[in-house]
């Protein structure tokens, strides 16, 4: 497969005015008819005439209305065309029931729909399939299914047809279509200019009453975006369709975001508090991308992240504002260094802006989306927030309608602050996590923080250069009392100290508040300090941190030497747990220990080979060890947790539902499961209920709960995902591959279905020591699965396949297996080029 090249990046030969499209709508031979108006682009340097498409059947194509009989190979067509404008038609055939690869038009439990990013539309008709060819689209379905959708504003319908004209030139990545037998749940909102916006978020027959919340929440963007950016809706009508096969979580085409169910649909007895959130906040980002994205879109996809991690900046901040900021950023920093760093220290780490890739789809990666809204949080807290809201204006301003760039975007910010950004460019393009080590030494009145920096090679990337790192520090007396306020340190060169002056004693230091910047930090801690910190850092993040570094300690230490807990941990855990002071969100955050997945990280950085096993063990352990420290407080805390009332997602009321399951899941361990029955008999809504069904399934009971929850929920399909993905990740270790493989047999296990098929194998991944079983039953299962969804559907294999990307960390055994089972599925005759570019590069 041919390799892309970011430097290799030319402009479009021809331009387009607009576009016609005609659909004639047959499952297994649809007809688009397109018309083009094409005009040569006075700034491109070649003037060859090529438009992308892929499996389609040219039917017919004419110049100016003349037939023509263009080249055409598997990638697309050429032709010679006149001197100055023309318009280019054509006709072609395409078969959306035979596409399950849910890209470009397809069809799902007999609705069609379609997904174009990033290079999906070429599967639809031929057409300049780039970002930076942008046009107005006139759209005409044909069709006898009720509710027929395309992008922008209605124009007119009947029986068996609708036209729809979107007035804003848009990339070809961002045209959508829906048809089918829907529903909608309407609303509507008036813009901040006073323009009726017509709301609708279309459902299948049956799921009408699991919208109510994803319309409070696109309301609730619209908002937000209105008051915090100052930008406006700009259509009159928005559309939200809900669709069950999707492989993405939802996708911001201009009008009409199409969303996979499971990011839209939610009801209290359905759905978990934290699909709530995450609900929320992928509206939230659909509907920002209109504007970091839709109107100011990418020139090509290297530019992947100007839109991605800005969007995700926008929604974290959004969900900040919502929900809470403390909890949100230690969320968000849970996430990060669980999968961005993973990724950024394996074979597969990248730039955030890459410089080549074999297969764009590859590339929608956590470092691209969250490492990406991380450097616009450090640009933030280095030019400060009035000077960024100076900065998006002037992007807004100057770039709207364009397809932009990095450079672009970093140009507004010297433009609006006159800060040089020469060096924090660096962001983008080196790829790997630095790591920042901090010594000190205080003395007659004077502190010294020694910071260096170095980031470790990554694929192609021998060589790092210094980074600008923002370090959020704080001082504390030993009493406590904070002789420092936070204070922004800038490092620049590989190594810099920062003097504090007129002190009365040596402070603690509290670095890295707020988590002002994605790097790893090494700063040898005492565990008294780490306590102290616990006890006293007046910076939330930074407070839970240190509970958390305690944590890891204790349980490295386990799995070390077997040691006991350090009574630090146990006291301070047991402090902050009993302080009704912390709300119990932020209590649940500190409860909550680092993943067996994050120890195996500690370890590997230590110097050490991971032992799922012993891992597990450690983790297993520690767990009880605090059920039975917290023993007398736990009853009475769990009570404190019970919220009354009818159910609602709110931020107070999730975080009390989360302290307290995480309770119930601590006095399951003395219990046998007593509370936890008794909370799944009374669970009104789906929260409750899973969340008893996980602590019985973790003490390996709830069998019959898990027969009834089955029962119960059998024609539910984002439940049954729940009912699926629990057994997986609750199972023991020896069990985890036996249960997905059982699953797997299961008649609602569903191939073609992606939500079900991450639900058992992301499962089988989530659960660390049964993936990593030493049998290698885990590897072979995955493997197997993989080599049988590739043909089906690529990119959902190529995304599953990266569960194996820590495959070196281990020991030669393991090593030896997964290798095995990476080379088996390279080895796949006609492997898709999604998965053979990530198996290759896994393989190193
Ligand atoms: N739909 C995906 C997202 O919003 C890709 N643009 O991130
Ligand atoms: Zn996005």
């Amino acid at each position: 497969p041919q390799t892309i090249y970011l430097r290799d990046y030319a402009p479009p030969a021809f331009l387009i005015d607009d576009v016609q499209l005609t659909f004639k709508l047959a499952p297994s031979a649809t007809r688009v008819l397109s018309r083009i108006h094409f005009r040569p682009n006075p700034d491109a340097k070649d003037s060859v005439f090529f438009l992308h498409g892929e499996n389609l059947t040219l039917i017919r194509t004419a110049i100016n209305g003349n037939t023509i009989t263009p080249e055409v190979t598997d990638e697309g067509l050429t032709c010679t065309v006149p001197d100055g404008p023309f318009v280019f038609e054509a006709e072609v055939e395409i078969d959306p029931a035979a596409n399950t690869s849910l890209d470009g038009l397809y069809m799902s439990n007999g609705m069609y729909c379609t997904q174009c990013e990033a290079e999906g539309f070429r599967k639809i008709t031929y057409y300049p399939d780039r970002p930076d060819v942008m046009a107005t689209f006139k759209v005409r379905i044909e069709s006898e299914l009720p509710v027929l959708l395309s992008n922008g504003n209605p124009v007119a319908q009947d029986d068996g047809w609708a036209e729809w004209s979107d007035p804003w030139p848009k990339p070809a990545y961002l045209f959508a279509l829906v048809a089918g037998d829907l529903v909608n749940h309407p609303d509507s909102f008036t813009t901040m200019s006073g323009r009726d916006v017509a709301l609708n978020i279309w459902v299948r027959p049956g799921d009408e009453g699991k919208c109510a919340f994803g319309m409070e929440a696109l309301k609730k963007s619209m908002k937000w975006d209105e008051e915090v950016y100052g930008r406006e809706y700009d259509l009159d009508l928005f559309n939200i369709v809900a669709v069950d096969d999707f492989n993405m979580g939802a996708m911001e085409n201009k009008g009409l975001n199409i969303f996979n169910a499971a990011a839209v649909l939610a009801s209290p007895e359905t759905a978990t508090d934290a699909n709530f959130e995450r609900i929320e906040a992928i509206i939230a980002h659909e509907y920002f991308h209109n504007w970091t994205g839709n109107r100011i879109t990418c020139r090509d996809w290297f530019q992947l992240c100007l839109k991605e991690g800005l969007t995700v900046f926008r929604d974290q901040q959004f969900t900040g504002d919502m929900r809470g900021h403390a909890v949100k950023r230690i969320d968000d920093a849970i996430a990060l260094r669980a999968h961005q760093f993973r990724e950024d220290a394996g074979p597969l780490a990248h730039p955030v802006r890459p410089e080549s890739f074999v297969e764009i789809n590859n590339f929608y990666t956590m470092t691209v989306y969250e490492k990406g809204a991380e450097i616009i949080g450090m640009l933030r807290r280095l030019v400060g927030a009035g000077d960024y809201k100076k900065a998006l204006d002037l992007y807004f301003a100057r770039h709207d309608g364009d397809a932009a760039t990095i450079e672009d975007w970093l140009a507004v910010f010297t433009d609006a602050t006159g800060r040089d950004l020469t060096q924090f460019a660096r962001w983008y393009s080196q790829a790997g996590t630095p790591k920042v080590t901090v010594r000190d030494e205080y003395s007659n009145g004077t502190y010294r923080l020694h910071l260096s920096q170095s980031t470790p090679p990554t694929p192609g990337q021998p060589h790092k250069e210094p980074l600008v790192i923002p370090i959020a520090v704080g001082l504390l007396d030993e009493g406590g009392t904070e002789v420092v306020k936070t204070t922004l340190l800038e490092l620049t060169e590989a190594a810099e100290t920062f003097t504090f002056d007129d002190l009365s004693g040596k402070p603690i230091a509290s670095i890295q508040r707020d988590f002002s910047a994605p790097v790893i930090l090494d700063y040898p801690q005492s565990n008294k300090d780490l306590a102290f910190l616990l006890a006293h850092d007046t910076d939330p993040f930074n407070k839970w941190d240190a509970g958390r570094r305690l944590a890891q300690d204790v349980l490295l230490r386990m799995v070390r030497d077997d040691a006991a807990p350090d009574a630090a941990y146990l006291d301070g855990l047991a402090t902050v747990l009993r302080d009704d002071s912390y709300d119990p969100a932020f209590r649940a955050c500190v409860l909550l220990l680092p993943s067996e997945e994050d120890t195996a990280t500690a370890l590997v950085d230590a110097g050490q080979t991971p032992d799922p096993m012993a891992i597990y063990h450690a983790h297993e352990a520690l767990k009880l060890l605090l059920a039975q420290q917290l023993q007398d407080s736990l009853p009475r805390l769990y009570a404190d947790m019970t919220v009354t009332g009818a159910y609602s997602p709110d931020a107070v009321a999730t975080g009390k539902r989360s302290l307290g399951n995480a309770i119930l899941s601590l006095m399951s361990k003395l219990d046998g499961g007593k509370q936890a029955s008794a909370q799944y008999t009374d669970a009104d809504n789906m929260t409750q209920q899973l969340a008893a069904l996980a602590a019985l399934l973790k003490i390996g009971k709830g069998q019959p709960e898990l027969a009834a929850f089955e029962t119960q929920w059998q024609n539910d399909r984002l439940v049954m995902d729940k009912w699926f993905g629990l057994q997986v990740s609750c199972a023991a270790p020896r069990l985890a591959a036996t249960t997905a493989a059982n699953l797997t047999a299961h008649p609602a296990f569903d191939l073609k279905n992606p939500n079900r098929f991450r639900a058992v194998f992301g499962a089988l991944k989530s659960n660390t020591a049964g993936f990593h079983d030493p049998s290698g039953a885990g590897y072979d299962l995955l493997a197997d699965w993989l080599i049988k969804l590739d043909p089906i559907n690529p990119q959902t294999t190529a995304r599953v396949s990266t569960s194996f990307d820590t495959w070196k960390r281990y020991d030669p055994d393991r090593q030896a297996k997964m290798r095995g089972a990476l080379q088996r599925i390279a080895a796949t005759p006609h492997l898709s080029r999604d998965t053979t570019e990530m198996v290759t590069r896994i393989l190193g």
